[in-house]
């Protein structure tokens, strides 16, 4: 286990982006340091504003900074909406590290994303297979960006001295995630899906793909979770993969989630919509020698979720208390 190299306490800490899925999660996990947590509401702020973000940081003075602000979506809304995901994606990385940077801001989290790894790495993905191979099409422009935010963090702590740190989640669930079908990640997507067939006594219900993509998904309370232990205790240039180690078959996930709400009906696929990578594990090797392992299984992340759901609680609450 390594030892404290930054203590949060005492600390002015901003999470942008705070009501999304990733940022509320850390606002809920922040909440038990000791700590003074500052959030700018998107109508006031707008990231993608070079001015805006300079007077809002040149005010607030945050010393550490989590970078949680993303446009994000599911497989379709990333190769539908591809000048949106590199454009916002891109305006907000640059101008929040730089005015963070001229500003003095002490320490800073970038948050990336599995799909910056090329579509055939070599499984489990280490961190050093960035950028060895073609992005898969679909999400290549949100890849580019992201890729360019890491890039961005690592130039300046190389140039600057700037101690931005970057951290690769793998595929993200949990509170506050988007129910919308066209932009969905698929857990939200499925889980929304087979509840409705459920009440509505529907014999069959379409997943998208083949069934056959494995995914490796992470619940955003570890995420937040190991978020504060890497800011805690790790200060390098590398990028370091966050994940459970294990993977599932979209056509096996599909079974959970049916199994999860009380759906009995039948499960087909279909092949129009597509696959994408066809495997995205993480190699969680770097972060495991830190001393760092994910606690929330996959099945009982889906159960909470799925209670959550019932109770119209998505927003802003969690069953774990990581
Ligand atoms: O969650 P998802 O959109 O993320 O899709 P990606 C994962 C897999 O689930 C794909 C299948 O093979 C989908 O075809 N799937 C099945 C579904 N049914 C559905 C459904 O109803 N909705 C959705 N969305 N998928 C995104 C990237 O890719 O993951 C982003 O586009 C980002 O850039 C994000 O990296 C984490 O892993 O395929």
């Amino acid at each position: 286990m390594q030892t404290t190299i930054y203590e949060i306490a005492g600390k002015r800490v901003w999470v942008a982006g705070h009501r999304g899925m990733v940022g509320s999660a850390l606002m809920r996990r922040l909440a038990s340091e000791d700590c003074e947590l500052v959030t700018a509401d998107r109508e006031s702020v707008d990231l993608r504003r070079q001015q805006e973000t300079e007077d809002w940081l040149a005010e607030m003075k945050p010393d550490l900074v989590y970078l949680a602000a993303a446009k994000v979506g599911g497989i379709l809304a990333n190769r539908d909406r591809p000048g949106e995901f590199l454009y916002d994606n891109l305006m907000i990385e640059a101008n929040v590290m730089e005015v963070a940077r001229r500003t003095g801001v002490g320490k800073l989290v970038v948050l990336g994303s599995s799909c910056i790894y090329p579509k055939f790495a070599p499984q489990p993905i280490a961190e050093d297979a960035l950028l060895t191979g073609p992005l898969e099409p679909t999400n290549e422009w949100y890849a580019v960006a992201k890729i360019a935010g890491i890039k961005m963090a690592q130039a300046y702590r190389q140039q600057y001295g700037c101690d931005f740190i970057c951290l690769q989640p793998a595929n993200l669930y949990g509170p506050n995630d988007n129910f919308d079908p066209a932009s969905s990640h698929v857990i939200a997507a499925l889980l929304r899906r087979f509840h409705e067939a459920r009440i509505s006594g529907a014999a069959e219900v379409t997943v998208w793909g083949t069934g056959t993509p494995r995914r490796e998904f992470l619940h955003v309370d570890d995420l937040a979770h190991a978020c504060v232990f890497l800011t805690k205790r790790y200060s390098a240039f590398d990028i370091v993969n966050i994940g459970t180690g294990e993977d599932i078959s979209i056509s096996d996930l599909a079974n959970a989630i049916a199994q999860t709400v009380g759906y009995n009906g039948a499960i087909s696929f279909d092949p129009s919509k597509p696959d994408g990578t066809p495997r995205k594990l993480l190699d969680v090797t770097r972060l495991n020698a830190m001393g760092w392992d994910a606690g929330i299984a996959l099945v009982d992340g889906l159960r909470a979720y799925y209670g959550d759901f019932l109770d119209g609680a998505l927003i802003g609450e969690s069953a774990f208390g990581r």
